[in-house]
């Protein structure tokens, strides 16, 4: 069975979508972040990089990394269409995917949620954050030019670019950031999804 390390509200909710929408079978581990479960030990022996999400699979690697997860969850499961056939069309969903994970979610919200990493100087957390929510609404414009007007997703059907794109989006909800109608309507029509509905529950939140 596939072992999942996930935090309730994180990136790793991404990955917890894609985990259920393959009605794969695995076991959950929260790890908790705000006590600093991420820096113990045993938590360091299995990520040295100290983040989630991870999946352990039997007798087989220690994914790390949500674009790392996905694409081996895609590939190892392509029946179900998560990623697309074409190298063109795999380089344009890996170009998306990275924009979301690594400039998004990495740079954007980071500085969101965790300013203090950008600054030791109490008195500069305000302009940090503001510089983060800035970004993130710089990145949502330029995502929602590669989203159907009234929204839907990235590429015609449900891929893994789409997982990522709604945890922050998720996240823009949580912190009262206004998205652009096509990200909106994306937003709306993952919610539409059982599953995402489900796995919201399952990590505590009100759908
Ligand atoms: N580059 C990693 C980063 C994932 C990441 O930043 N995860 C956050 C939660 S959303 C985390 O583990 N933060 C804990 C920390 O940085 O101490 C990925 O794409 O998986």
């Amino acid at each position: 069975m596939l072992q999942f390390y996930m935090t309730p509200g994180s990136c790793s909710t991404g990955i917890h979508i894609l985990l259920e929408e393959l009605e794969l079978p695995f076991a959950v581990h929260l790890v908790n972040l705000p006590a600093g479960d991420q820096h113990s030990a045993a938590f360091r022996t299995l990520n040295p990089k100290g983040t989630i999400p991870v999946l352990v699979v039997k007798d087989g690697p220690v994914l790390t990394e949500f674009t790392a997860i996905a694409w081996w969850l895609g590939k190892r499961h392509p029946k179900a269409g998560l990623i697309p056939e074409g190298v063109s069309e795999q380089a344009a969903l890996l170009d998306s995917l990275s924009y979301i994970v690594g400039t998004l979610h990495q740079q954007a919200f980071t500085r969101v949620f965790v300013p203090e990493r950008y600054s030791l100087r109490e008195e500069d957390r305000a302009s940090i954050e503001a510089q983060g929510r800035q970004m993130a609404t710089e990145g949502f414009a330029l995502i929602a030019e590669q989203l159907p007007e009234e929204g839907g997703y990235l590429f015609q059907r449900f891929t893994i670019a789409d997982a990522a794109l709604f945890y922050v989006e998720f996240w823009a909800d949580r912190i009262g950031l206004t998205l652009p109608a096509p990200c909106r309507g994306h937003y709306q029509r993952m919610l539409t999804r059982p599953v995402v509905r489900r796995v919201l529950q399952e990590e505590g939140y009100r759908v």
